[in-house]
């Protein structure tokens, strides 16, 4: 009976094939006025933003359904077919419709299909709220390592929360920061799939038991104190112009209803309901604070819990399929995206060796064979750990597991380092200086065959400072996979300006081989193509001034360098850094109005995680400097100071392809690699830049003399630090630092409260941890040497020109095939659409 349906429904289907998934104009417009009309019940000319947009989306995503089941059906129901999985507590998908128009290749169809109803494309785009999963960096890297594994053509499946509100939104109020929340599903989300018959149920505390089973055989019983469910929403990966379209999985927490029934039938209705939202609550909101670790109990409940959910899954599909538990490493490598998915190795463990009756030692060669680690921080502050009562609470076998493995694992490391006890404790899973920890890190290196990090100075600082111990006994599991950026978003989709002047000029193809970037190098030295450039850069800075105008009303000047600093607010980052420079600069200005100088416009994004008091500081700071520049007549609007609320990647989008000067100040040895740095320079930016992170591999890539190198070094930073560092003595020697620090301390950007930013300057005079004191006079040279080549605006564009031209290493695709070449090993797999629904 069922295949006798199956048969009907793909006959029917493949004859009404071209009208609902056709990628034809008259399709395109014939699927939208359906679903104005059906889905949202309204005429194109009564339609609000967002019914079109609602509307647009169902009709794009109609498109990806047949070849994402089929993308899916290979990699769960053929057992042989090897899959990545890819865990991570956040992504940053951004917004869906332009990418998945660009990746199905039909942008200039629908463009023109919206305009023949009388739409702009762009306004349509603007109506989509993005999905606010992630912080920042880390969840990018895992957005774009799922396009290119699509783009790829790897079967993939990428797991994680579906948090209900995602990161806050920011706005400010007299200068400081404010938080509301992100209800990005208020309006629903298009892009998903509910998959309701995939549920699985999740536990949580309680005890363990040890028994016996049929064959006399010891076995552990887990006896939760609670139970939820694990819920999947599938969101469409499409990949660039290919059939491969993967699934990122979500999971949503739901009670279990028979809890409820129970309480109910004592009549304890509302703690049935309490109970509810209490098993609701774990999905409910993503954890604001990035590179540093809140050690709430529910952190470590959603970690466990979508962890779980994505183990069970595979275990569970692969058995569907046939598979045998003994091959599963086999059948998957998981990847885990730093430390928060890594209670998937005790919980692998824990399925193998409880759940399917695998013997301790062959579960454990299945697990280290089965998880890969990425590693994306130098600060010892975001090492992640919980305390040994807390996981043992919430996760009591997991707690007996992690022991077990700790056991084995240190007299395996005593073997390297006999009579070494003071090794031994580093590299312990538990710490034991004082309350007891878990780490996850040391737990994800002993438990994974490959551990890397995200650009050169990182990896090499892991291998010789944060797990030094670790390398000395596994040197072959450690690895560098230098981090990309997905040049179809944050080239082709954002740059569509850009993107068509390299079409004309070099032709097609660079999407998926951004090497080929190289042809424009020769295009460098011709002024004609040098002058389109420049024109194509004006018209970009136009479009954001104009945007910045109707958002803050602040008048910009497209001719101006645009100067642009966007990214988490934190110290190491060094916003303050830059803040300084603004100060010094308009000081000088006003001292010297007769001098000629280059006009600039500084530009700010980024959020500060809520409870960290010198982040906000520091928001609240520039915003004050950006109200007294920007109202000072005096200067003549040579410099202009602009905060864009609430930089989330819609608003990027605008910024990344205006920049002329990127700001990359991180002190050395602190940001693990930075992944706007990039985004920036491929879209013609030049950078002022530390030796930091993938700093480093990007100016060995465009160039010394196109990017402005300034700041002590990683080892320097290290040593100044070890011989007593006095930022005061920079106070003394430098008189526009001194100036600076004194206009703020004397209430200039603060007139009703002289000392509202003491605790900022007294930190930088007598403490000044990231050494801004210390970098401030080279960094003003570096910024004085790029003024120097702005006045020379042929020599500029240039240098604007290559930079685009050379960053071709900077492709997420390099980064996916050379994870895939030595830690994933899985190959592409072609799907082909015409004959698997038969
Ligand atoms: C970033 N880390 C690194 N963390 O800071 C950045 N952390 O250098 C690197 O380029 C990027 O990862 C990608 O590798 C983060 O973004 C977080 O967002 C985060 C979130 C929660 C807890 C800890």
């Amino acid at each position: 009976l069922h295949q006798n349906f199956l048969h009907q429904i793909t006959h029917n289907f493949l004859k009404q094939h071209d009208d609902r998934i056709g990628l034809t104009l008259e399709a395109i417009k014939d699927g939208f006025l359906d679903y104005l009309f059906f889905n949202r019940g309204t005429y194109p000319d009564q339609a609000t933003d967002q019914d079109i947009y609602q509307a647009l989306a169902m009709t794009i995503r109609d498109r990806l359904v047949q070849r994402w089941l089929h993308t899916y059906k290979k990699a769960t129901m053929e057992k042989d077919t090897r899959v990545v999985i890819y865990l991570s507590a956040e992504y940053l998908m951004g917004p869906q419709l332009g990418h998945n128009i660009v990746n199905l290749g039909v942008r200039e169809v629908v463009e023109k299909a919206m305009n023949d109803l009388g739409i702009d494309l762009q306004s349509v785009l603007d109506a989509e709220v993005e999905p606010g999963l992630a912080n920042g960096g880390l969840g990018n890297v895992a957005a774009s390592y799922l396009d290119g594994l699509s783009s790829l053509e790897v079967p993939a499946i990428g797991y994680g929360i579906r948090y209900e509100f995602g990161l806050f939104r920011q706005s400010f109020s007299n200068g400081w920061q404010i938080e509301e929340t992100d209800k990005w599903l208020q309006f629903g989300f298009p892009w998903e799939i509910q998959q309701f018959d995939r549920a699985v149920e999740i536990k949580f505390g309680g005890s363990t038991q040890r028994v016996k089973d049929e064959s006399g055989n010891e076995k552990v019983n887990w006896i939760p104190s609670e139970e939820i469910k694990g819920i999947p929403y599938d969101v469409f990966v499409p990949g660039y112009k290919v059939n491969t379209v993967n699934t990122l999985r979500l999971w949503k927490a739901e009670a279990i209803d028979s809890f409820n029934f129970q309480s109910f039938n004592v009549g304890d209705y509302y703690g049935a309901v309490d109970k509810k939202v209490s098993s609701e609550n774990i999905t409910k909101v993503l954890y604001p604070n990035d590179e540093s670790i809140e050690g709430k109990i529910l952190r470590l409940k959603q970690q466990y819990f979508f962890v779980s959910c994505a183990l069970q899954d595979c275990v569970n599909f692969f058995l569907e399929s046939g598979g045998n538990i003994l091959d599963f490493h086999e059948k998957f490598v998981v990847q885990l995206n730093d430390t928060h998915p890594t209670i998937a190795i005790p919980e692998l463990m824990r399925i193998l060796v409880d759940e399917q009756g695998v013997a301790w030692d062959e579960a454990w060669h299945i697990t280290q064979k089965t998880f890969g680690y990425t590693q994306h921080t130098l600060l010892p502050e975001a090492l992640e750990k919980w305390p040994v009562g807390l996981l043992g609470q919430i996760l009591p076998r997991h707690m007996e597991i992690i022991y077990d493995i700790n056991y084995k694992f240190l007299n395996l490391a005593r073997e390297h380092f006999p009579n070494h006890q003071e090794i031994i404790r580093t590299l312990s899973l538990i710490d034991e200086t004082g309350e007891k920890y878990v780490r996850m890190a040391n737990l994800a290196c002993a438990g994974s065959f490959s551990i890397n990090g995200v650009a050169n100075l990182q990896t090499e600082l892991l291998k010789s400072y944060t797990l030094k111990d670790f390398y000395s006994i596994f040197p072959e599991k450690f690895n560098n996979k230098t981090n990309g950026i997905a040049p179809r978003r944050w080239l082709m989709l954002i740059n569509n300006r850009l993107t068509q002047l390299l079409d004309d000029t070099i032709g097609t193809g660079w999407e998926k081989d951004l090497d080929q970037l190289k042809s424009l190098e020769p295009f460098a030295e011709n002024q004609d193509f040098v002058n389109k450039w420049k024109a194509v850069k004006k018209e970009i800075k136009n479009d954001l001034a104009q945007r910045i105008f109707e958002q803050q009303r602040v008048k910009v000047d497209p001719n101006s360098m645009f100067d642009i600093l966007v990214k988490r607010i934190h110290e190491y980052k060094r916003q303050h850094l830059k803040v300084l420079h603004i100060i010094s600069l308009y000081r000088k200005i006003k001292d010297n109005p007769n001098e000629s100088y280059v006009p600039r416009t500084f530009i700010f994004g980024g959020k500060a995680a809520p409870g960290y008091r010198m982040a906000k500081l520091i928001i609240k700071l520039i915003n004050s400097v950006a109200e007294v520049i920007n109202n000072d007549s005096s200067i003549n609007d040579l410099i202009k100071v602009v905060f864009i609320p609430n930089y989330n990647v819609r608003n990027s989008q605008w910024i990344y392809p205006a920049a002329d000067l990127s700001e990359q100040i991180s002190t050395a040895g602190k940001e693990a690699s930075g992944t706007g740095n990039m985004k920036f320079s491929v879209n013609g930016a030049l950078t002022v830049g530390t030796y930091d992170g993938a700093n480093i591999e990007i100016r060995e890539e465009v160039g010394s003399d196109n990017f402005f190198l300034f700041g002590l070094k990683a080892d320097e930073v290290k040593s100044l630090k070890e011989s007593g560092y006095n930022p005061y003595t920079y106070y003394q020697e430098n008189e526009s630092l001194r100036k600076a620090i004194d206009m703020i301390n004397h209430g200039y950007f603060s007139p009703n409260e002289r000392d509202l930013f003491r605790p900022l300057t007294d930190h930088l005079l007598y403490y000044d941890e990231y050494m801004v004191m210390a970098d401030f006079t080279d960094y003003v040279r570096a910024q004085e040497e790029a003024e120097q080549l702005w006045s020379q605006s042929d020599a500029w564009a240039k240098a604007s020109i290559l930079n685009t031209a050379r960053m071709g290493k900077f492709s997420s695709d390099r980064t996916v095939r050379e994870y895939l070449r030595d830690i994933w090993k899985a190959d592409a797999v072609e799907i082909n659409i015409k004959d698997t629904l038969h």
